[in-house]
């Protein structure tokens, strides 16, 4: 189903006539409003009035996280805060988070897209959702709420955790869509195959999974296991939230975009060039509409592939294939984003623990796990096993402070953890096997 047919299937030209006229409008904005664009544009020696066609996106600066964390919490805004009715924020390497900010407007944008999005996965009035993305600054939760809503289906806010519950309502309000990460499907299969519930007996039909990672493989699975259609939904924070597109059911090949609203490019992340369709590259989004917190050429560090191939579903916006990892070392451990060098900066702050560590994340069943390897000088590793023991839980539990994700931290023995002649491999994440 198509929510929004006239927008979704624009011709092409129509749709870039549209792309252009929000661009041009953009930069303006940006110019105006917000000092930290208008530097960017004096230094590149462009005048918003330059941008005459789509084909001169390639001339105007790149937006990176670094610049949302140079101007924290709220300094790339470009409306008063009168006009901000919502702030969401995820985690960044600082442990600052990046804060992003919404207009009455862009609440209701965002509400259609994910309405788009809802029916693009075949959710209609009638149905019920089971929406156990996490609400809070997260805009996992929140943004599937107003969507559902605005589709007029009817919304359960589960949020994340408490899985047993979740199973007796699974079975009592009989949903027939699930809203969460696609490892937190598997963990519910799991929970409710030791409590005795068969998911063949519940009235699910489709599953919304994203905002981390996953595969065709594991898409395999979730579908076989829980007896649903599961598609992949992806967005991110800094753009809008959920929402930025979604693979429609018809195909479950692609993930279409909501061009009308959002730009996207594909560059060489080293070259920083842009690449032509169906070339991997970085994923850098402009957002067309967004009032609060517009970004201009957003490197996403997400990688990924574009193709404008016409689509069975009839929708004309170009598919951006699976997320095939990132440019940069974020992990993402069970939802929450999470920078190798967070951790480093919890580590450096303990006595007797030295710069050698490792991070290795792995999954177990359905959950990720998190283990940090660290040498203790050996003054430490002389300590009784019992002092040893306690400085495991006190950076435990400063990991678990600092970046809201459990650990389990073990300490070895000087000199034990293999040391590099180039770069340092201090991640080993066995999910990627
Ligand atoms: O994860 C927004 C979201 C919520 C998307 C619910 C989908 C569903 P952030 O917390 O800002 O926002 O994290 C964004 O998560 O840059 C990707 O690296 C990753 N990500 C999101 N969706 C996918 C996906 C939300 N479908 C970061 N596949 C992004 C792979 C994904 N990675």
């Amino acid at each position: 189903m198509i929510f929004n047919e006239e927008f979704e299937t624009l011709p092409r030209e129509a749709l870039e006539a549209i792309q252009l006229r929000r661009l041009q409008a953009l930069c303006e904005r940006l110019y105006a409003l917000v000092p930290f664009y208008r530097r960017k544009f004096d230094e590149a020696g462009l005048k918003p009035g330059d941008i005459k066609s789509l084909n001169d996106l390639p001339r105007l600066p790149f937006t990176t996280k670094q610049d949302l964390r140079d101007n924290y919490p709220f300094g790339l805004f470009a409306v008063p805060m009168e006009q901000v009715v919502r702030i969401h924020a995820s985690s960044g390497t600082t442990g600052k988070p990046t804060v992003v900010g919404y207009t009455q407007r862009d609440i209701k944008t965002w509400a259609e897209l994910m309405a788009r999005t809802l029916a693009a996965a075949g959710v209609q009035r009638g149905d019920i959702v089971h929406n156990a993305y996490g609400y809070g600054l997260f805009t996992g939760g929140l943004g599937f709420h107003y969507g559902i809503e605005y589709l007029g289906a009817s919304v359960i806010p589960v949020s994340g955790g408490n899985t047993k519950r979740q199973i007796m309502l699974l079975q009592d309000f009989g949903p027939t869509v699930i809203t969460c990460t696609p490892s937190f499907s598997l963990h519910l299969y799991d929970v409710a195959k030791d409590m005795g519930v068969d998911f063949a007996n519940l009235r699910l039909r489709v599953g919304i999974f994203g905002a981390e990672p996953w595969s065709e493989a594991m898409r395999a699975e979730i579908e076989r296991k829980l007896g649903i259609d599961a598609l992949d939904i992806y967005g991110l924070s800094e753009i809008m939230g959920p929402g930025v597109s979604i693979e429609c059911l018809e195909a479950k090949n692609g993930l279409h975009m909501f061009e009308d609203h959002f730009l996207p490019e594909i560059i060489d992340p080293n070259t920083l060039e842009p690449l032509p369709p169906g070339q991997p590259g970085e994923l850098v989004i402009t957002t067309l509409t967004k009032e609060a917190f517009p970004v201009l050429r957003y490197r996403t560090r997400d990688i990924s592939v574009l193709n404008p191939e016409p689509c069975k579903c009839g929708r004309t916006l170009v598919r951006m294939g699976r997320i095939q990892g990132r440019s940069d070392d974020m992990l993402i451990i069970r939802g929450v984003n999470v920078f190798p060098s967070q951790i480093e900066a919890v580590l450096m702050e303990v006595r007797g623990v030295e710069p050698h560590y490792q991070i290795v994340v792995d999954r177990v069943g359905q959950m990720d796990t998190l283990e940090v390897r660290v040498e203790v000088d050996e003054t430490t590793f002389s300590d009784e096993v019992r002092q040893l023991q306690h400085l495991e839980k006190k950076i435990e539990h400063n990991i678990k402070d600092y970046l809201g994700v459990s650990a389990k931290v073990r300490l070895v023995e000087p000199r034990s953890i293999p040391r590099s002649e180039g770069k340092a491999q201090r991640v080993i994440d066995n999910r990627k096997k």
